[in-house]
C-alpha cells in the first residue's frame, strides 16, 4: 500500500481520464506519493484540474509545453519551491503530425521528423536535466514507449524512430544519472485505447490482433501499467535502470 510513502513526484502527459499518465498517477498516489501535474495547453487545463484536483486542493498543476525551455524551467522552479526535492518523474508525452502516421515512412518531412523527435524523445532529456538538481535523494524516471521502436509497425512510422531515440536516451540518461542514484526506465506498453490511439485507423483491429497473438490472449489494462509504474518507482526496483520493460501481455516475445 505505502510503497511510495514520502515520495514526491511530477507527472507529464495527462490529457484526460483515459491517459496512461492518469493510470500511473493514480497508482503512485494510492501508493502514498505526493504528486504535481503538468498539462500541455489551456485546452487541457480544466481536464487536468478536475482529475488531479481529487488528490487535494493544494495539488500543484502547471502548464508545460515540452517544446518550450522556458515552460520547463518555470515548472521545475515552482516544484522546487513547493516540494524542495523530487523523487519521481513520469514522461508520458508523444506527438507526431497526423499525416506522418498515415502515409509511407519514406515520405516523412524534415519538419515532421523534427517535431516528433523534439516532443517524443528530446523532451525526456530536457526534463531529466531539469529534475536532476531536485533529485537529491535519488530518483526514478519512467517514460512510455511502444514496440514500434524496435520492429516495423505499419503506419507508426516516424513515431517508431522517435521511440527508438527515447529508448536509447533512457540508456544514456541512466548512465549519466546512475551515480546520483537516479534510475531511468521505459515501460513499453501494448496498445491502449487512449486519446493518442483514437483516430488511428485500424486501431481496433490491432487490439484484436494482440488478443489473438499475445501469450496471455488479451490486451493490457491501464491498471497494469499503473502497477508496473509503481514497481519501477519503488525501492523494489532499486537495481533496475536503463531498461525497457514490456507490459504487453507477452506480445514482444513472439516471432510469429
Ligand atoms: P494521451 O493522448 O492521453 O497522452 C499523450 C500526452 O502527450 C497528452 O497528455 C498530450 O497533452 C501530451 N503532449 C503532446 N504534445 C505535447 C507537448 N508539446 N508538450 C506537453 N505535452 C504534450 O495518450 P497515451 O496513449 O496515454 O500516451 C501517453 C504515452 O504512452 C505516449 O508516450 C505514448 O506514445 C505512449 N504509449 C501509448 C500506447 C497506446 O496504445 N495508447 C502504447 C504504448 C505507449
Ligand atoms: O505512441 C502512440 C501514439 C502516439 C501519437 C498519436 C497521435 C494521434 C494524433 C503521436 N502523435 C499523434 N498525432 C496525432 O495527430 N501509440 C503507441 C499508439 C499507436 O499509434 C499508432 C499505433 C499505435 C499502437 C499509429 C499507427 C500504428 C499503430
Amino acid at each position: 500500500m505505502s510503497q511510495l510513502a514520502g515520495k514526491l513526484g511530477i507527472v507529464f502527459g495527462v490529457a484526460n481520464k483515459r491517459s496512461i499518465a492518469w493510470a500511473i498517477a493514480q497508482a503512485w498516489h494510492k501508493a502514498g506519493a505526493r504528486l504535481a501535474f503538468t498539462y500541455q495547453g489551456e485546452r487541457l487545463k480544466d481536464n487536468v484540474e478536475e482529475l488531479a484536483g481529487t488528490f487535494g486542493a493544494d495539488t500543484l498543476i502547471l502548464p508545460c509545453d515540452v517544446t518550450k525551455d522556458e515552460d520547463i524551467a518555470s515548472v521545475f522552479k515552482l516544484v522546487g519551491e513547493k516540494f524542495g526535492k523530487l523523487h519521481l518523474l513520469l514522461h508520458s508525452v508523444a506527438f507526431a503530425p497526423k499525416d506522418a502516421l498515415e502515409g509511407r515512412f519514406v515520405n516523412t518531412s524534415r519538419e515532421a521528423f523534427r517535431v516528433s523527435h523534439d516532443i517524443s524523445a528530446y523532451s525526456l532529456v530536457a526534463l531529466a536535466r531539469a529534475a536532476e538538481p531536485l533529485m537529491t535523494e535519488g530518483g526514478s524516471i519512467v517514460a512510455m514507449s511502444y514496440y514500434g521502436a524496435e520492429k516495423v509497425v505499419p503506419h507508426y512510422n516516424v513515431m517508431g524512430v522517435a521511440k527508438a531515440a527515447l529508448e536509447a536516451s533512457t540508456r544514456y540518461l541512466a548512465y549519466d544519472l546512475g551515480p546520483k542514484k537516479i534510475r531511468v526506465n521505459c515501460i513499453s506498453a501494448g496498445p491502449v485505447n487512449t486519446l493518442a490511439a483514437r483516430g488511428i485507423s485500424g486501431f481496433s483491429e490491432m487490439l484484436k490482433h494482440y488478443e489473438a497473438h499475445a501469450p496471455l490472449k488479451r490486451n493490457v489494462v491501464p491498471e497494469e501499467l499503473g502497477a508496473t509504474g509503481t514497481f519501477l518507482a519503488s525501492d523494489g526496483a532499486a537495481a533496475i535502470t536503463g531498461q525497457v520493460l514490456y507490459v504487453d501481455c507477452g506480445y514482444q516475445i513472439m516471432g510469429m
